[in-house]
């Protein structure tokens, strides 16, 4: 018996994207399902997993349903507690829990203007005052982690964490619609969007095609860049 790890979508499905990372980058295997997030039979494909209703969510090897990001995040930590999903540091993995937190309950601007998507790089793209709030308070919190953690540059807390799986579709953002960031804040997202796991997802993405495009905006753009 393993996990069942259902999925929506690696185009657009940001929440998808970092269920998958919790254990691909943490080498936890699980089996994985996609469902039709864009195709009207997300409800049929994801009953098995009543009531969980949204991706991604998951099956446990003993049969436990869970139907949200944060509870697989902390369900996996506990159940592996070698795999190093939290940073190891009390200081560290409070702070870390802390950013996974914000950023599921926030960045509502950001997240609603700029959808994630790796279909191109948009250029023009002008952010609203509240996205650029939200671009204010993440690199705030990044910056918070790395004064507790050390860790100048890199991963936020010294090791790849959790932080960084729930930071990644954020940084797809960032880079995904050129936003305005310092120097230091689109080295991380660069990083984060080119480690290998990422990068191997980003380019599964290409391989469904969808007409309409969803969450398309109507500006110009370039590829992404490798
Ligand atoms: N708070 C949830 C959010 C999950 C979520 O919104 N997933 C989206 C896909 S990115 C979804 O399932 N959307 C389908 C719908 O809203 O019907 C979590 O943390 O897991």
């Amino acid at each position: 018996m393993t996990y069942d790890l259902y999925l929506g979508d690696r185009m657009y499905s940001s929440w998808s994207l970092r269920g998958w990372l919790m254990f691909e980058k943490f080498g936890i295997p699980c089996n994985t399902h996609f469902v039709g997030l864009y195709t009207g039979t997300m409800a049929q494909d994801l009953a098995p997993l009543a009531p969980a209703r949204l991706v991604p969510s998951v099956r446990t090897p003993d049969g436990t349903v869970i139907g949200e990001s944060l509870a697989i995040a902390e369900t996996l930590a506990e159940r592996h507690p070698d795999a190093g999903l939290w940073p190891a540091d009390p200081a560290a993995r409070a702070t870390a829990r802390w950013l996974c937190a914000e950023m599921t309950a926030g960045f509502s601007a950001l997240r609603g203007d700029c959808p994630m998507q790796f279909q191109r790089v948009y250029t023009g793209f002008v952010p609203s005052e509240a996205v650029r709030a939200d671009l204010a308070r993440i690199e705030t919190l990044w910056s918070h982690a790395r004064t507790v953690s050390g860790a100048s540059s890199g991963w936020l807390f010294g090791a790849y964490s959790l932080a960084d799986v729930f930071y990644t579709p954020v940084a797809a953002r960032i880079l995904g619609y050129d936003l305005p960031v310092s120097p230091e804040t689109r080295n991380y997202c660069e990083a984060l969007l080119t480690e290998p796991a990422t990068l191997d997802w980003r380019h599964k993405a290409h391989d469904i095609h969808y007409d309409p495009e969803p969450y398309a905006i109507g500006l110009a753009g370039q590829p992404w860049p490798i």
